[in-house]
This record gives structure tokens, C-alpha cells and sequence, in this order.
């Protein structure tokens, strides 16, 4: 028998349907949504697996050069893809009243023939596509917002500001992942569930209910080539898990870098584990490298709501106030108890040896 047959999973359709039954007075328009995003997540699902065989890999044109997004970065044929996928998929409903994306300047507005509606959608449509061409696990991150109440009672069109809301604001988060199998990761509040997408029906199936982080690991993940730029704290963290057993944690550490901050978050999801991206002093116009508004807010999110913890470094991510769209930021994610420790390191004055500037230097890897 087919294994779909067999199965008496619910759906992402049916799951979203039994959450609002316990909102009586709920219109339906955000389960609507959720599966728009849903679809737009199948189509990429989909280029994402036939690569190669539907040329879509490589650079996006410009005459194979690639055009650069306003982060600065190449954008490789699938950005722009799931890009267009996520807008075509999402416009048309009436749900939304706008959307912003990684790979788009300013605020997208929603065609003049569509209705508009309550809700903002912000998303980095393919994370980690640097690694698409290596066939590494890549995945859309998506944060669901309601629009000002002026936009809503309008319908005027959206500018940068209706989108600088805390992340504790933040209705809904998830994301999708493009690995072995393709899964969706959503929050709604109250909890965290994991939906794999069975190929045979074209669904996603409740497959991990209630995803919970364990708040003790010893994994953690950080880009370790940016070691001479950290700030004192996070070598003190860093040097601290590979002392291991020997050193003041008195356990030893394993590291993990996957270079998809999609991927990491999952992996923490399943097992436990800290994700670094911390505020460095690389590139002073780079205040840390990852995105507020689609990467670390919905992953942020997600953490939270699976009894784990997201931070800046210094403060919970989820109370800053966004200033810009595309505004990067310190993204320290995962265990609880190791992201409390990581802010605390923060906190305490630093010793006379680690104000040194040679500190960083010396510190990683030392002999
Ligand atoms: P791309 O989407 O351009 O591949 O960027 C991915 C990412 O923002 C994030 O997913 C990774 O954590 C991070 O970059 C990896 O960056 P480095 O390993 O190059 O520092």
C-alpha cells in the first residue's frame, strides 16, 4: 500500500482549520494566506529539486555577471525565482496589504486589480542560495505582520515604516526547508509544528507536532573565519566550548557550520544547539550580518516559541524596533541557557586581558 494511504496525519489545510475553531470570530483570511505561502513554497520546492535538468542554477543574467540585490550580494537565478513564485502566489488573495522581500529595494505594492487587505508579509524567499549550486539545504523564511490600521482603512500603499514593528509583534512565522525532504516550519503563536510534504499527495503532513528545543546543548554553530573581528564576549564563549571538558564548562562541544541560517535553525529545532552571528567589527556599515525583518525576527520567532531563546547578543530580538528594511543585526539563537549565558558574557565587565585588541587574536585556536 502507498504510504500516503496508510497515513492518518492531518494536513497543513486541516491543521490550520481545528486552530481556528478555537477563534470563533476569526475570518479565515490568515489560514488563507498561510496556504498561499504554503503553495508558493511547493513551486520552489520544486525548482529547487529539478536544478540542473530546468536551468535554474547559476547567476541570475546581467548576462550571466548576476545582478546584485540591495544587500550588495549576487542574486543567483532561484532568488529571483522564489522571489517571483512568493509575489505571484501571495497578491492575488486579498489578504495582504503589502510585502517586502530581501531581494526587492522597497516595499512590493499589491497590483491595483487585486484587493488589498490586513495583513504584511516579509520574506527572504531563498536563504542560503550561495549554497545552492554545492546542493546544500537552502529554505524561504517568512514573517507575518497586520498592516497599520491606517493602510488597512485606506488601502494606501505601504512604505518602509508600516513594516518597523517589533518581532513580538509578529502574527505568524516559518519557514520552509529544501533538504532531503521538504518540510514547513510554522508558528502561529502558541507552539511550533513541522509539516513534511508528502510528494505523492502534494500536502504537507503534520509530522512534528509541538517542536520543542532542549535548553541544554553542547553544539553549537559559528563562522569561526570572522574570529579576529568578535567582540570579547563571544571569543570568551567560543573559547570557553573549546576548552571543552578541560575548561571552565567542564563538558566538551561539538561545532556545526552549515552557511544556510535556515538549516541551523532546523537542526537546533530537532536536536538542541546555538546558532552565533554576532555583531562583529568586519564592516562598521554591517552592524552583524544577517536581516532583522525576514531572517532573525520569523527564526526569532519560531526559537521562542519552541522554549528556546533569540537574541541580539545583548537584548531579546524580538523588542527591537526595526529603523530600516533591510537592517542587519547581532543574531544569537537556540538553547535557552546557552543564549542567557551568552548575553550575560555581555553584560560583565570585561577582564583587564580581554580589552586587549590582541585578545581575539590570540584566542581561537590557539596553540
Ligand atoms: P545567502 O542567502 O546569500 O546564501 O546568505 C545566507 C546567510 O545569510 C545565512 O543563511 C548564513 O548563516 C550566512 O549567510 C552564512 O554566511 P557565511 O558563512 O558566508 O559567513
Amino acid at each position: 500500500m502507498p504510504l500516503t494511504l496508510r497515513s492518518n496525519r492531518s494536513t497543513l489545510t486541516q491543521f490550520l482549520i481545528e486552530e481556528r475553531r478555537r477563534f470563533p470570530s476569526a475570518s479565515g483570511d490568515f489560514n488563507a494566506l498561510i496556504l498561499d505561502v504554503a503553495l508558493a513554497c511547493k513551486g520552489i520546492a520544486k525548482a529547487v529539486a529539478y536544478g540542473e535538468l530546468a536551468g535554474v542554477m547559476g547567476n541570475h543574467s546581467a548576462e550571466e555577471g548576476g545582478t546584485v540585490n540591495v544587500q550588495g550580494e549576487t542574486q543567483k537565478t532561484l532568488d529571483v525565482l522564489s522571489n517571483d513564485v512568493f509575489m505571484r502566489r501571495t497578491e492575488w488573495s486579498g489578504n495582504l496589504a503589502g510585502m517586502a522581500s530581501e531581494e526587492m529595494d522597497d516595499p512590493y505594492q499589491i497590483p491595483k486589480l487585486f484587493p488589498r487587505g490586513n495583513y504584511l508579509i516579509v520574506f527572504d524567499p531563498l536563504d542560503g542560495s550561495s549554497n545552492i549550486d554545492v546542493n546544500v539545504s537552502v529554505g524561504s523564511i517568512f514573517s507575518i505582520l497586520r498592516a497599520p490600521q491606517d493602510v488597512i482603512d485606506s488601502g494606501r500603499d505601504v512604505v518602509d515604516t508600516d513594516f518597523f514593528q517589533s518581532g513580538s509583534q509578529q502574527v505568524a512565522a516559518g519557514y520552509a526547508l529544501y533538504g532531503p525532504t521538504t518540510m514547513m516550519v510554522l508558528t502561529v503563536g502558541g507552539g511550533v509544528n513541522g509539516f513534511t510534504l508528502d510528494p505523492n499527495l502534494g500536502e504537507f503532513m503534520l509530522t512534528h507536532p509541538k517542536m520543542h528545543i532542549p535548553e541544554d546543548t553542547h553544539e553549537f554553530a559559528i563562522n569561526a573565519s570572522n574570529s579576529r573581528f568578535w567582540e570579547a564576549p563571544v571569543t570568551r564563549y567560543v573559547d570557553e566550548c573549546l576548552a571543552g571538558k578541560t575548561g571552565a564548562r567542564g563538558k566538551d562541544f561539538n561545532m556545526r557550520w552549515i552557511a544556510s541560517m535556515v538549516a541551523e535553525a532546523h537542526r537546533i529545532l530537532m536536536r538542541g544547539g546555538v546558532f552565533l552571528y554576532p555583531r562583529d567589527t568586519k564592516d562598521a556599515s554591517k552592524p552583524g550580518r544577517l536581516r532583522l525583518l525576514y531572517e532573525a525576527n520569523p527564526v526569532g520567532m519560531i526559537m521562542e516559541q519552541a522554549g528556546g531563546r533569540a537574541s541580539t547578543g545583548e537584548m531579546p530580538m524580538l523588542d527591537v524596533l526595526p529603523t530600516s528594511l533591510h537592517q542587519r543585526i547581532g543574531f544569537v539563537f537556540g538553547s535557552k541557557n546557552e543564549v542567557d549565558r551568552i548575553e550575560r558574557y555581555h553584560r560583565e565587565p570585561l577582564k583587564a586581558e580581554e580589552k586587549n585588541p590582541l585578545f581575539a587574536e590570540r584566542s581561537l585556536f590557539r596553540d
